[in-house]
């Protein structure tokens, strides 16, 4: 069963938010009604703003056996309109007071009332159980087909590297429509029977409230831990608080050592780094009790098989670089109505992860880059360049476009666009604007340069390499 509590309450809190709590029971009744009212769909469009309806509905819908495309509700209009017609959802839940975009206002919205009768029998484990949308390189995101399985015992294999227990409450303030806010963040508290703490948007002061009160374990992106480390270094109580977790997790890009240094200074805290993607869910952690050594993401989780190989396939020896591929429970079923993009993804049954690492006599892995340079981490979040090239070149004034990434203390990379445009040029925030109500906020550039021509070469293909600050 993929979670074990809603057919065996227990008494406790499942969700808190910051002005509502939910228990077991409450949550098993109200799984009970979602999935009565979803009954005989196929795939249901969650609107995923960072609120208890949301894990309302996405539990629900897993109790239902119901596929969730989780939509983060800030995404712009081109985006919606792919994620739309690629998943084609039977059904969309959302808090009652959201006015949906038409793209997604279109689909029967059932309304959720009182919850009885028996949970549906539990879904075959290969079902899928979500579709996630992650950017490639080029062209409009890919939907990840998550079955049931990988979701089960990846969850296992990071509770028995953490010893997560349902003792154990996990704050935290990440999106709730990705594996890391959704997955880790939401379904890990409730597989293990504990409770998860959202508060809705990132604030070091509501983090050390937390800490401070019955929360045990922080999960976060760099970033956030960035600005976290500012302000314990600004404030001792807020230090003391943080000091006071069992355990802080930091994911989805790579934390900076200057970061972990000051929070081990400021809170005596190390923070622990696990490995993931969307495709394989967690693939490598530190484990609480195992060496946490910064710049490095441990050993594979318990199940997960990784190697490091060479451009042909051959696995590297030593401490020497390759590139990261995962075999396990942990795998995505395929990208959904892409198989020349999921079999792309493949050497034989290996994912192929695109990451670079070297690994650690003690099989300790540090990851040193990405194979794409056209794959952009911003703050956590994923962006392919591609996609905002696109975007950018809808604009009535770019009539070329390459984007790029450079180093930002605070987002880790920070999306960079250089641009050829009409005279007199449109001002950045127009161009910046632009791509955020297309594609979603966090794809906006956040700097643009503009350019006479982009460089190429012999066969006109931009050379990104030549692009460098004025
Ligand atoms: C700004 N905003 C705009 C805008 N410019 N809105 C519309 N148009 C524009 N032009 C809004 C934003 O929506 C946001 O609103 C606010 O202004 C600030 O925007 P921001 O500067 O982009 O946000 P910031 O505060 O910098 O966010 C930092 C962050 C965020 C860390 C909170 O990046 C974040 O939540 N990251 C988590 C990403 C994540 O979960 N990744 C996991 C992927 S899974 P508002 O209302 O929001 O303030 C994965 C696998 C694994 O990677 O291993 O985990
Ligand atoms: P996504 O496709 O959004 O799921 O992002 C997955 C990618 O995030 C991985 O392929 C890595 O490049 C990156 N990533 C996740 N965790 C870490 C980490 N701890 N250190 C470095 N990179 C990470």
């Amino acid at each position: 069963m993929l979670l074990p509590a809603l057919a065996d309450p227990p008494a406790r809190v499942a969700l808190r938010f910051r002005t509502t709590a939910v228990t077991y029971d409450e949550l098993a009744r109200s799984a009970r009604a979602t999935s009565a009212a979803l009954a005989g769909a196929r795939r249901v469009a969650v609107w995923a703003t960072p609120t208890v309806d949301t894990c309302l509905a996405v539990v629900g819908a897993l109790a239902a056996g119901v596929a969730v495309v989780p939509v983060n509700p800030k995404t712009g209009e081109r985006e919606l309109a792919h994620i739309v017609a690629d998943s084609a959802p039977d059904l969309v839940l959302a808090a009652p007071d959201v006015d949906l975009p038409p793209a997604l206002a279109s689909l029967p919205r059932p309304p959720v009332g009182p919850g009885a009768g028996p949970l549906p029998p539990e879904p075959d484990a290969e079902e899928p159980a979500f579709i996630i949308y992650t950017s490639g390189t080029t062209g409009p995101p890919k939907g990840v087909l998550l079955p049931r399985r990988a979701i089960a015992s990846n969850l296992d294999a990071v509770a028995d590297a953490w010893e997560w227990t349902s003792s154990d409450t996990v704050v935290h303030a990440l999106p709730l429509f990705h594996v890391h806010g959704l997955i880790l963040g939401v379904l890990g508290p409730l597989r293990r029977g504990g409770t998860v703490w959202h508060l809705g948007r990132f604030d070091s002061a509501a983090i050390g409230a937390a800490l401070a009160g019955d929360a045990t374990v922080m999960f976060g992106v760099p970033t956030m831990y960035h600005r976290l480390a500012a302000d314990c270094a600004a404030d001792p109580t807020l230090a003391a608080a943080v000091g006071r977790a069992r355990l802080l997790v930091s994911g989805s890009a790579a934390l900076p050592a200057a970061d972990h240094a000051r929070l081990a200074e400021t809170t005596g805290q190390h923070v622990v780094e696990r490995y993931g993607m969307t495709e394989t869910l967690m693939n490598c952690a530190i484990r609480a009790s195992g060496d946490r050594r910064p710049g490095t993401v441990g050993p594979p989780v318990d199940g997960v098989d990784v190697r490091l190989v060479d451009d042909t396939g051959t696995p590297v020896t030593g401490e020497e670089i390759g590139e990261i591929e995962v075999r396990g429970p942990n795998l995505f079923l395929g990208y959904l109505n892409r198989p020349d993009a999921t079999a792309a993804a493949f050497r034989a049954t290996w994912f192929r992860t695109g990451d670079m690492a070297t690994r650690d006599p003690d099989g300790y892995l540090r990851i040193v880059g990405r194979r794409a340079t056209d794959l952009i981490k911003s703050g956590g979040y994923k962006i392919g360049a591609g996609e905002i090239e696109n975007a950018l070149l809808e604009h009535p004034a770019v009539l070329e476009a390459a984007v790029t990434a450079e180093p930002d203390d605070d987002l880790g990379e920070r999306i960079v666009a250089w641009v050829v445009t009409t005279t007199p040029h449109p001002p950045p925030e127009d161009l910046s604007n632009h791509v955020a109500r297309l594609l979603a906020p966090h794809k906006r550039p956040r700097v643009v340069h503009y350019l006479d021509a982009l460089p190429r070469n012999e066969l006109g293909k931009v050379t990104k390499r030549a692009l460098t600050r004025p």
